[in-house]
């Protein structure tokens, strides 16, 4: 079973899609209706589109191994699917979700059930809508629980909470993304960010409700912390209190002590949190990092994180800092910026990829998906006013069953550098290095860590930087 290293390359970062409360009860049965609902935040009120009229979302709630069946209605005014992010769904694939690749979308008035197969995960994960930007009010956690008689790899916490990080769009969010897909232009910035669906102290717009999570003084609690911001990186801290991350998406680690975390968009943590500080009102924040020359939301959402019992309790909850590492763009010669790997810009077929596979179609996609760059340039050096014209095409790379899979991405230095997550579907993968620069296929393996590498299905490119991640091809499709 030999080792297969595929090197992606990003030619141009430019659109940043994304490739890609607790329930008190577990169950296997959920109806989601999709529909528009009013909501007012930031003093501004607009219709969007939720799943049961809640923003977040509703929670799946399942133990490992088990299938959960959710029936989506869509009482909304146009198609869209939902992606159970970070669920491997072995030999699933149908219900995995992402429009146009294993599925046509659920139009408007239509209904369809997805089988959701937990396996292997533990912790954490989110569910979104797979089209266009309507994961942007669309989402909600997954939590996976251990299997009856089995429990977590540390001490059962007093309780748990989900902390869901969004982005708020005064605007419609489906008309953004249409004018930026039309234009090749940036998508307009979100006017917030939400911590539970509230933005919080920091924004012009008094009165505004803010999420709080009250603990018990001694007892430590268990956050399951979900990125569901639509591009920025996020930072992450509660005034005064460590945090203790034991698990990524839904995969358990080294227990990691620190002060803040960064996720990325995509990405989920569970957290240990001991409340044993003096008892007060702490806040939450929440801000972006961001390392781009593109335009982005700079503000700060925030939480607070309030004790119970009886104590005075200060006027303004105490402040933490998060610590910060650093502080439209229309094509040339009328032509449309576009993402694209190893010089391929995908472009989504009208019928699904995987009926097609299934079906024998011709003409919906090629297997032709190059593995490695066309060229090779200084990625990450002056590149210069490098604008490169990729090709246009629905191409597909083939891996056998079995086979070890090595995929370096390689960030670059053309147009937009920027740290970017990416995810892969039906997968975890191992993390096994990553370093600034360009990869060095004489040089960065001996620095990969082969030993105890993260499990995880969403990772950060770093700008101007590389990642490498390996998983074995053992998910085949629908038997
Ligand atoms: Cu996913």
């Amino acid at each position: 079973m030999g080792l297969r290293r595929i090197g992606l390359i990003f030619w141009i970062y430019f659109l940043d899609g994304l490739l890609l409360s607790m329930a008190s009860n577990i169950g296997q049965n959920y109806t989601f209706v999709l529909r528009e609902k009013k909501f007012t935040r930031l003093c501004t009120t607009k219709h969007m589109l939720t799943v049961n009229g809640m923003f977040p979302g509703p929670t799946i709630h399942v133990r490992k191994g088990q299938t959960a069946f959710i029936t989506v209605h869509n009482e909304g005014n146009y198609g869209v699917t939902i992606h159970w992010h970070g669920v491997k769904q072995p030999r699933n694939p149908w219900s995995d979700g992402p429009e146009n690749i294993t599925q046509c979308p659920i139009q408007p008035g239509k209904s369809f059930t997805y089988e959701v197969i937990f396996s292997t995960e533990e912790g954490t994960l989110w569910w979104h809508a797979h089209s266009d930007w309507s994961r942007a009010t669309v989402h909600g956690p997954i939590i996976i629980l251990p299997p009856i008689g089995k429990t977590y790899p540390f001490p059962k916490p007093h309780a748990e909470q989900t902390i869901i990080l969004g982005s708020w769009f005064n605007g419609d969010v489906k008309e953004l993304i249409d004018e930026a897909l039309a234009t090749g232009g940036d998508p307009n910035i979100s006017d917030a960010f939400t911590i539970n669906g509230w933005p919080g102290a920091l924004y012009n717009c008094s009165n505004e409700t803010i999420y709080n999570l009250v603990v018990r003084h001694g007892k430590t609690y268990l956050l399951r912390v979900v990125n569901a911001v639509m591009n920025e990186e996020m930072f992450f801290a509660i005034a005064e209190h460590k945090l203790t991350v034991v698990a990524q998406d839904a995969s358990y680690i080294k227990p990691i002590t620190t002060d803040y975390i960064m996720i990325a968009p995509g990405q989920t943590m569970d957290i240990l949190l001991a409340a044993k500080r003096s008892p007060s009102h702490y806040y939450m924040f929440s801000r972006p990092f961001f390392d781009s020359n593109a335009a982005f939301d700079n503000t700060t959402t925030s939480a607070i994180l309030r004790y119970g019992g009886n104590y005075i309790a200060p006027s303004n909850p105490l402040p933490n800092t998060i610590v910060c590492l650093n502080s439209s763009c229309d094509g040339p010669d009328g032509n449309r910026l576009a993402a694209s790997l190893n010089n391929v810009s995908f472009e989504i077929p009208s019928i699904d990829i995987l009926q097609a596979y299934y079906r024998s179609l011709s003409g919906v996609y090629t297997t032709d998906f190059p593995i490695r760059p066309p060229y090779f340039f200084n990625f990450t050096g002056a590149v210069g006013n490098n604008t490169l014209h990729p090709s246009i095409g629905t191409k597909v790379k083939m891996i056998n069953y079995g086979e070890a899979v090595e995929i370096i991405f390689q960030g670059t230095n053309v147009l937009t550098p920027e740290n970017h997550p990416m995810h892969l579907h039906g997968f975890s993968f191992y993390n096994i290095g990553n370093g600034f620069g360009n990869f060095d296929e004489k040089t960065s393996p001996a620095t990969y860590n082969l030993v105890d590498p993260p499990e995880v299905n969403t990772i950060g490119v770093p700008k101007n930087g590389w990642v490498a991640i390996r998983f074995f091809a053992d998910n085949p499709g629908k038997l």
